[in-house]
This record gives structure tokens, sequence and C-alpha cells, in this order.
């Protein structure tokens, strides 16, 4: 397996996730900051100009939370057997993804500044700040009452969000209000696996 990635937030979803199923993968950096998504040569994997991108041979997939699936399919690990838990687990991606990084990417303006170059609209990364602050109740409820988002055991649903709610945090939003989920980001970064992800300077 290849690995397209660049250390921040979407593709650090996957490299978390290779290194709790201790998979071997190739890892290829992208560099976002110097714009190589944007050239022909990674234009041809994926016309998106996005990272991550997993290559399987003959299979090219884009989008992080389908990598993580077919991950834990093709691992047979840390990803539920049955319908219901796999629901379950797909309920938590469809809500990060619809709910949760829209406003985390707005709450991050000024750290992808330091990427991009291109100044952070204030009244967008406050509107980020209410939006995300809006959708993390559904969140804190369930961590209330599980140790992990899936249940009392950990999956790669956890590896979503992980670099969300790392993101979120390093950019300055404060979990004070949301105690549960400041607690599950620490137990987070207290893995291993994600003590060994790659990560940009900030983050
Ligand atoms: N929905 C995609 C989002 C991927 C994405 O936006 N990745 C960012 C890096 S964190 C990227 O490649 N950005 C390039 C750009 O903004 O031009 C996923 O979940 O994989």
């Amino acid at each position: 397996m290849k690995l397209y990635h660049f250390p921040s937030p979407n593709p650090q979803k996957v490299t978390f996730a290779l290194n709790e199923l201790g998979l071997d993968c190739e890892l290829a950096p992208v560099d976002l900051a110097k714009g190589e998504h944007r050239q022909p040569d990674f234009l041809a994997i994926n016309p998106a100009g996005r990272v991550p991108v997993l290559v399987d041979g003959a299979l090219t997939l884009t989008e992080s939370h389908a990598i993580l699936a077919y991950l834990g399919d093709r691992a047979g690990r840390l990803w539920p057997t049955t319908a219901a838990g796999r629901a379950l687990a797909l309920q938590w991606l469809f809500y990060l993804a619809q709910h949760i990084m829209p406003a985390a990417g707005q709450v991050a303006l000024p750290l992808r500044a330091k990427v991009s170059g291109v100044a952070a609209d204030e009244a967008a990364v406050n509107q980020g700040r209410q939006a995300f602050a809006a959708a993390l109740p559904l969140v804190e409820a369930n961590l209330a009452a599980n140790r992990w988002l899936t249940g009392d055991a950990f999956s790669l649903v956890d590896c979503a969000y992980g670099p969300i709610l790392n993101v979120a945090d390093r950019a300055g939003f404060s979990f004070a209000e949301f105690p549960q989920t400041g607690s599950y980001l620490e137990r987070l970064r207290a893995r291993p696996a994600w003590q060994q992800t790659p990560k940009l300077p900030f983050l």
C-alpha cells in the first residue's frame, strides 16, 4: 500500500490508523505548502487535488473516512464486524464530516494560514468557533457514557476524531465547556500511535 499524505489533520487520520493497526504502508509526502497537490502528476492520482490518497494494488481511494473503513475491513481490527456496529461507526464518521469538520476548518484558519500564506478571516474564525461548539454536545453526551466513540473499545472512528479535535485545540478552541471531550482528546494524545503520527510543527 502507498499513502499520499501531508502532516495535516485529514491525512493524519490515516497515518494514526496505520500506526494503530501496525500495517505496512509506504508514505509518499505531498507538500501542500509548495503546491505539490496542484501539480499534474498528483492530479492524475486525485483530480480533487487533496490528501490523503491510499493506493492498494488496483484500488485508488480518496476521502479519509472511506480509507479508514477500508483499512478496518482489510485488517479485520478496530472496525466493527456486525452490520449494526459498522452502521454506528459510519454514523459518527458522517457526523464528523457533515457537522464538525466544516466548523473545525474555520476554527483552524489561523493555523492553515501558516501553510497557505492566506490571512485568516476573523469573522469566519468566530463563526466556526460557534458552529464547532454547537456540534460538540452530541459528542460530549456520548463520551459521558462511553470511553471511546463507539463504546468501550478504541476504534478507527477515534482515529478520525483525534486529529480534528487536536487541530481545534491547537488553534485555541477551549474545551472547558466540554470536559468529557477534552479528556477524550488527552486519552487520544497519550496513545503511542498518535505520538508517532507525523505532525506539522504547530500541531
Ligand atoms: N474530505 C476529504 C478532505 C481532504 C482534504 O481537504 N485534505 C486537505 C489536507 S488536511 C487538503 O488536501 N487540502 C488541499 C487544499 O486545500 O487545496 C477527506 O476527508 O479526505
